[in-house]
């Protein structure tokens, strides 16, 4: 009966190795969200003096990064005291102003929203050439 033995074997192999992949996939499909303080959402910086995308929208706590995909430096500014285009600035009530000061060509800057509300900000070399976004934060629920 060597044959019956030797089936019996490979059932027994290919058994134990599904159990293991099981066990291995297991974890990894119950992490669903972004690991804590990695950025919801990326905003370019160009070469065309834009953000991009413009507005973006996230919940309290979550965290956006700007990227500067050009070759000249750029700023992420939220601060009316650094603006001569004040109709680009909007700083929520009680929230704080925001410089990120220049970002390189391939530099980033990140920051994390606490608190509810529209951000405008600009880029202080660039105000001129409208170079401005927005970052909406509400809450899920959608009650500011
Ligand atoms: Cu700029």
């Amino acid at each position: 009966m060597p044959i019956t033995v030797r089936q019996t074997s490979t059932t027994g192999i290919a058994l134990a190795a599904m159990v293991a992949m099981a066990a291995m996939t297991a974890p990894v499909s119950a992490q669903m969200s972004a690991p804590e303080g990695e950025p919801a959402i990326t905003v370019e910086m160009t070469g065309e003096l834009m953000f991009h995308p413009n507005s973006v929208t996230i919940a309290p706590g979550e965290t956006v990064e700007w990227r500067n995909v050009s070759d000249v430096r750029h700023t992420v500014t939220l601060d009316p005291d650094e603006a001569f285009r004040q109709d680009l600035v909007h700083v929520p009530e009680g929230a704080e102003t925001i410089h990120s000061g220049f970002i390189e060509p391939g530099g980033t800057f990140r920051y994390t929203f606490e608190q509810p509300g529209r951000y405008g900000y600009f880029c202080v070399p660039h105000q001129a050439s409208n170079m401005a976004g927005e970052v909406i934060v509400e809450s899920p629920g959608g009650n500011n």
